[in-house]
């Protein structure tokens, strides 16, 4: 079995479900973890799946990656377009990073359509709702299995 994908996601994605469902749909975080476990399953794959609203708890999830994960998702949230430190520790980190917005961010405000983590990202997956995280744990697959 190979190590676990980290599946990393930012602030406020804990109201999932709640909050502006137009935009993020009704699933709640809790069914998106339930739906990549399943299909990890399939995959042959075992995930951790996090989510924080703080960014040093994220920095610290992919400093944790570094010895012990194969692959990184991420969706980092509002932090996509602010945190150099979050790049920094994604460039410290020797395996797959996929990027996910559950909104389709280049349709939205200036502001969400710069991401520091597309500058380390092999892939980006956006607008697609929830699942895009499905997406991006196939894609993930294939790149720790080609391996
Ligand atoms: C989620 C957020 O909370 C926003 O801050 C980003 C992202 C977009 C998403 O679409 O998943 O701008």
């Amino acid at each position: 079995m190979t190590k676990p994908i980290f599946i990393l996601n930012g602030p406020n994605l804990n109201l999932l479900g709640k909050r502006q469902p137009e935009i993020y749909g009704r699933a709640t975080l809790e069914d998106v973890a339930d739906a990549c476990a399943a299909l990890a399953e399939d995959l042959g794959l075992s995930i951790r799946f996090h989510q924080s609203n703080h960014e040093g708890q994220i920095v610290d999830w992919i400093h944790q990656a570094r010895d012990e994960g194969a692959g990184v998702i991420i969706n980092p949230a509002a932090y996509t377009h602010t945190s150099v430190a979050i790049l920094d520790a994604l460039n410290a980190f020797d395996g797959p990073v996929l990027e996910v917005h559950i909104s389709n961010v280049h349709k939205r405000e200036a502001f969400r359509h710069h991401s520091y983590v597309s500058l380390r990202a092999d892939g980006v997956i956006a607008g697609f709702g929830t699942e895009g995280y499905q997406l991006a744990l196939r894609r993930m697959a294939t790149l720790v299995k080609g391996k």
